[in-house]
């Protein structure tokens, strides 16, 4: 009988993989009986697990080990087991009652598969559901040691951490590059216990007071009718709490500014929001707030290119991160922290330091660096490590101590509370992304998913029992002692006079930005105003806008053809700028970035080589565009194809000649012939870099390349497009450009916002 084609071919694939009639008899199972996969498959070496993914050890009261062995988790042995350790023979078929026969009850193996992966998923969490993990290194320069005792801190500390990037309001499987707030998230896992820093990459907060937390999320979130739109502000109870609750007013600034829509995780800013309190060994205090910055500088996205991204690669900043680690470009920041005198009003420079919608600029307070963080390791399981890694705000260790922030409060009983949920019971410590890498001997016992073997009587203090243990240890064993300070008041459901201002820090904000970032914010808020139904909401924006400024609330307003309500006192004359919180204008190591050469055999394919070599030099990616897959001219390997490359993937785009139509492009053969020589450029190149030049990233080109420039309506002469006849200085010039991120030179903004 012929065996039909694709039946052949299964058969094969099973052959091979199950290595029939290469094993050893099944004793008692013939190895010719049908069906047909008598054999176990061969499975893979199992992973070794991490040094950090102990499984809990749990000690007696003489704080030994017990000896369970913990680290038996999964993935033993050879052989495909059920959860109980016993091998089986099958996973591909039901037991049935013959062949084509009902399936039986009894199927036990059958059973445990479904009921497992009936239960695979567990809820989201409620707030940055959307996330990318990293394991790394946090280095300390021994600066902070003056004014705390945290032993992390201290000079030449080496510490292992878990950091986890996230946007705000999408779900799981929503979209990287969306208009929205970052977490920074950083477990360090000090040999005093957990610390928890739980930040964003924008430095304030939506509300002052944490009780008002499920307003702003219940407002930003889909609407509750037909959840829609989904991760985004771009929507009317977004804009209808925020123009009502004014002190919103300075978070959703940083929100339209190009903050929101980074480049990758790696080029953030970080910050702790709240002021925190940090105590040294004699217990003197000290207010602090938390800032990473970045090694490769603070670099966004252009609107239109975060919204092609968010259809083209969704996973766009989770595989950036992946891929720098994997490649050995390991993201680094440094820790840095504004240090505040502890005075009893907790006021500095007029700022109320307990207000986290409130900066205080790095010009009254330069930020003082302490510590390197190095992320150099990428999970080896999604699920085990970034999804089950539960931060808390309360993870704290001697030496740093928590403030009266009432935004901080909240967050104090919120983190702890929502693992009840996400994670299913009080035992989440016990995971292994979560476990202190320093000894733990609690009282806390039993529990769902409790899985330490607790050894002893007496859990409870005092005991006799258990000879006393685990006994209390004083500030010189470690303990952690919360700052003794004096407490009283009226009890009343108020706010301080000073959190009464909303206006003057977005008013400082707007004047610190660089003319071209005015003009994003200016698009960026138009753009999702113009998202709105109601008009109502657009026109007390409006009256906001004008609150902080007449030229902002002008190009708003007219963007969205509606007039530009007056403030409701003129504006002071002279306002201060911070320039710290301008991101443009600088230059940045350029490692990491992309470049995409666009070749097909028309182009030198010597000069393609020694450009790409240079691009590896220079420590940034390259990746060769050509018509097709597979080799260019025999010996150059395509990394993207015409069909499969967009322009949001490079940093920069250098075209080695003129790319002629390729015949899968629609369209191709009624290319307009373009010049003398005859040939249009491929419609897709010349997307590409059209693409690129309005996203005012760096292109270049030899060769013929000018031409392809033209032809995609690109002005050869505009900033930015760096031409010449030899490939390696053309990237040279190219690189110098990139250091600035883009050619913002390329569209000066309009004459208002200068
Ligand atoms: Fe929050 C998660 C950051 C205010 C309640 N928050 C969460 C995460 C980050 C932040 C980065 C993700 C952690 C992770 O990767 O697992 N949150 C902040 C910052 C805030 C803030 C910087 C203000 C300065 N958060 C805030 C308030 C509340 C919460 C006021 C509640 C009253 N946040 C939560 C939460 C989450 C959370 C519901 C959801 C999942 C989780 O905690 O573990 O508890």
């Amino acid at each position: 009988e012929k065996s039909h084609p694709i039946k052949a071919a299964v058969d094969k694939v099973v052959d091979t993989v199950s290595g029939r009639g290469e094993r050893a008899e099944i004793p008692g199972v013939p190895n010719s009986e049908p069906p047909s996969l008598e054999q176990p498959t061969e499975p893979r070496e199992p992973l070794p697990p991490k040094p950090d993914q102990r499984g809990p050890d749990t000690f007696s009261p003489t704080g030994q080990p017990t000896g369970v062995p913990q680290d038996k988790v999964a993935q033993e042995g050879a052989y495909l087991t059920t959860a109980q350790g016993v091998r089986l023979r099958d996973t591909d078929h039901s037991l049935k009652a013959g062949p084509r026969g009902p399936v039986l009850l009894q199927d036990h193996h059958l059973r445990e598969k479904v009921m497992h992966f009936d239960h695979e998923r567990i809820p989201e969490r409620v707030v940055h559901a959307r996330g990318a993990g990293a394991h790394g290194v946090f280095r300390s320069y021994g600066t902070a040691a003056n004014v705390t005792r945290a032993g992390f801190l201290a000079e030449g500390a080496e510490t292992a951490v878990f950091v986890r990037f996230s946007t705000v309001l999408g779900s799981r499987g929503s979209a990287d590059t969306v208009r929205d707030t970052r977490g920074f998230a950083t477990k360090f896992y000090t040999g005093e216990g957990v610390f928890d820093l739980v930040g964003n990459n924008i430095p304030v907060f939506f509300i002052q007071d944490g009780i008002k937390f499920p307003d702003i999320i219940h407002a930003a979130k889909p609407h509750p009718d037909r959840e829609i739109p989904q991760a985004q502000s771009a929507h009317d109870t977004f804009w209808d709490f925020v123009s009502l609750h004014t002190e919103a007013t300075f978070h959703t600034m940083w929100n339209m500014s190009d903050r929101g829509i980074p480049r990758s995780y790696r080029m953030m800013e970080g910050f702790g929001v709240h002021t925190f309190r940090l105590v040294d060994a004699q217990g003197k205090t000290t207010l602090v707030k938390w800032h990473w910055k970045p090694k490769l500088g603070v670099h966004s996205l252009t609107w239109e290119e975060a919204q092609i991204i968010g259809g083209v690669d969704p996973d766009f900043h989770r595989r950036d991160l992946a891929d720098a680690i994997e490649s050995g470009a390991f993201p680094e920041w440094e820790l840095g922290i504004q240090i505040f005198p502890d005075t009893p009003d907790q006021m500095f420079e007029g700022i109320d330091l307990l207000d986290s919608t409130k900066i205080v600029p790095e010009e009254l307070a330069s930020v003082q660096p302490v510590g390197l963080l190095t992320l150099n390791a990428n999970p080896s399981n999604f699920f085990a490590e970034t999804e089950q890694v539960a931060f808390h705000t309360g993870h704290l260790v001697p030496g740093i101590d928590v403030t009266d922030d009432p935004l901080l409060a909240a967050r104090l009983f919120s983190y702890l509370d929502t693992q009840i949920t996400r994670l299913a019971g009080p035992n989440f410590a016990q995971i292994p992304i979560n476990r202190p890498h320093a000894p733990v001997n609690d009282m806390l016992r039993d529990g769902f998913h409790q899985s330490a073997v607790h050894r002893g009587v007496a859990p409870y203090k005092p005991n006799s029992l258990d000879g006393g243990c685990p006994f209390h240890a004083g500030a010189a064993e470690g303990a952690y002692v919360e700052v003794p300070l004096e407490v009283a008041g009226r009890k009343v459901r108020e706010a301080p006079a000073s959190y009464a201002d909303h206006f003057s820090q977005p008013r400082l904000f707007w004047r610190s930005l660089s003319p071209v970032e005015r003009e994003h914010l200016v698009s960026a808020y138009t753009f999702e105003l113009s998202k709105c139904y109601e008009q109502a909401v657009k026109e007390r924006t409006l009256h906001v806008l004008a609150e902080i400024d007449p030229v902002l609330c002008e190009q708003v307003a007219d963007g969205l053809g509606l007039p530009a309500p007056q403030p409701s006192q003129p504006p002071a004359a002279h306002l201060p700028s911070s320039p710290a919180l301008s991101q443009v204008g600088r230059e940045w190591p350029v490692d990491g970035r992309i470049i995409g050469i666009v070749a097909d055999d028309s182009s030198d394919l010597g000069v393609v080589g020694a450009v790409r070599q240079a691009v590896l030099g220079a420590g940034m990616t390259p990746l060769i565009i050509a018509p097709k897959g597979g080799m260019l001219g025999g010996s150059l390997a395509v990394q993207r194809t015409f069909a499969t490359a967009r322009s949001v993937e490079f940093d920069a785009i250098l075209l080695a000649g003129a790319p002629v139509p390729g015949k899968d492009a629609y369209g191709a053969r009624d290319a307009k012939a373009g010049d003398a020589a005859g040939a249009g450029v491929d419609p897709r190149v010349a997307l590409m870099v059209g693409e690129a030049y309005r996203h005012a990233k760096v292109l270049g080109g030899w060769g013929a390349a000018e031409r392809a420039f033209v032809q995609a309506g690109v002005p050869a002469s505009a900033a930015g497009v760096v031409l010449g006849d030899d490939g390696e200085a053309v990237l040279r010039d190219a690189v110098a450009l990139l250091a600035r991120h883009r050619v913002w030179d390329r569209f000066p903004p309009a004459a208002e916002l200068t």
